[in-house]
């Protein structure tokens, strides 16, 4: 029996095209700046974004990290929402390594943080208040559905950003993913946004890596900030081998996991006892509600689970399932048919 694994798009293998790129791939000493498969990689990405250069690191929450204390001090405030992964996820690493305060103010359902709450969090200029130093957004919103926050809304967050001379980074883990459900060019939706980290491990399928961009000056200090948190890789272009096929292959396919995820979502919203807003799905993440006092989250995605599909349950009543190069239509129908059975007989 084939495994389904919907748990997350990080569980990708690579393909065989970038197992090749990795076996060939030219190496040198990275923390030399000498491994031309990585330079490479650094170009291609600032490139794509129109940024002025980029950082090839080991995970999205290391770029995050680095970011983060790259644009701020000790003591200093970043503004972020209560549903963010920097916040929820990544285990208070900003506080805990960069003495960084947490400001969070409540994510809309779409992902955004509105305006007038973010104006509100930016601190006045007094003795007793830490500095505001960042404003963080996060494009597409992991917990909000896999929501993508258009153009205009991040042009918005920058223009209120500039009045305040306050920078803005992006978690762009899945940037890829917005890009592409909202027909945008990835530079353009980016373009005002300065720092960002995108992930290569997540729907693009490399097996490690994630780039952080931004100008050159920023990613000469996220350089130094790699390195003291022992992120300074040597000959890396086996990873950046991978990055450079991800880039340039795997880019447009996130269409047809944009596609399965709203198949999927289709097919919940007509199961008994689960409830999905359907319509809410843009992107390759489903969240769906168990609304039924015959069964939890927990017991039904351990009863999917003995049937070989896998999802992850994020609370009592909440599942989230994540489409990806790994799945294909017939097992979203495999899925659902293996739902229809759990949800009759639990
Ligand atoms: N998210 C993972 C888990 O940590 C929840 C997942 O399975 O979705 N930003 C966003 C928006 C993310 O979703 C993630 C990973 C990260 C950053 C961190 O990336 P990694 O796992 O490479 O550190």
């Amino acid at each position: 029996m084939k495994t389904i694994d919907l748990r997350s798009d990080t569980v990708t293998l690579p393909p065989e095209e970038m197992r090749e790129a990795i076996c060939r791939a030219e190496l040198g000493d990275d923390v030399f700046g000498e491994d031309p498969t990585v330079n490479a990689l650094e170009e291609r990405a600032a490139d794509r974004f129109g940024k002025e250069a980029a950082l090839l690191v080991v995970s999205g929450t290391m770029g995050n990290l680095i970011s983060v204390l790259a644009h701020c001090g000790r003591g200093s405030e970043v503004i972020l929402g209560d549903q963010s992964h920097t916040f929820y996820y990544e285990a208070g690493g900003i506080s805990a390594l960069g003495s960084v305060h947490p400001h969070t103010i409540p994510n809309a359902v779409d992902g955004t943080l509105p305006l007038e709450l973010i104006e509100a969090a930016v601190r006045p200029d007094n003795v007793h208040f830490p500095r505001t130093g960042l404003i963080c957004l996060e494009n597409t919103h992991n917990r909000c559905g896999g929501a993508a926050l258009p153009q205009t809304y991040m042009e918005e967050v920058a223009d209120l950003a500039a009045r305040h001379d306050i920078p803005v980074h992006l978690d762009g883990a899945r940037i890829f993913n917005a890009a592409v459900a909202l027909g945008a060019n990835v530079a353009d939706l980016t373009a005002r946004v300065d720092s960002l980290t995108f992930c290569l491990s997540k729907g693009l399928s490399a097996p490690i890596g994630s780039v952080v961009c931004g100008s050159k000056k920023f990613v000469a200090e996220a350089r130094r900030i790699r390195k003291v948190v022992g992120g300074g890789m040597r000959q890396a272009g086996i990873i950046a081998a991978a990055g450079i096929v991800a880039l340039e292959t795997m880019v447009q396919r996130l269409a047809e996991d944009h596609s399965n995820a709203a198949h999927l979502a289709q097919g919940i919203a007509g199961l008994k006892g689960l409830t999905v807003d359907a319509d809410r799905v843009q992107t390759n993440i489903v969240y769906f509600d168990v609304t039924t006092e015959k069964f939890t989250a927990e017991t039904l995605v351990a009863s999917l689970d003995a049937q070989g599909v896998q999802m992850l349950a994020l609370g009592p009543n909440r599942i989230r399932a994540v489409t990806h190069y790994g799945i294909g239509r017939e097992d979203i129908d495999q899925t659902l048919a293996v739902m229809a059975e759990a949800v009759r007989a639990l």
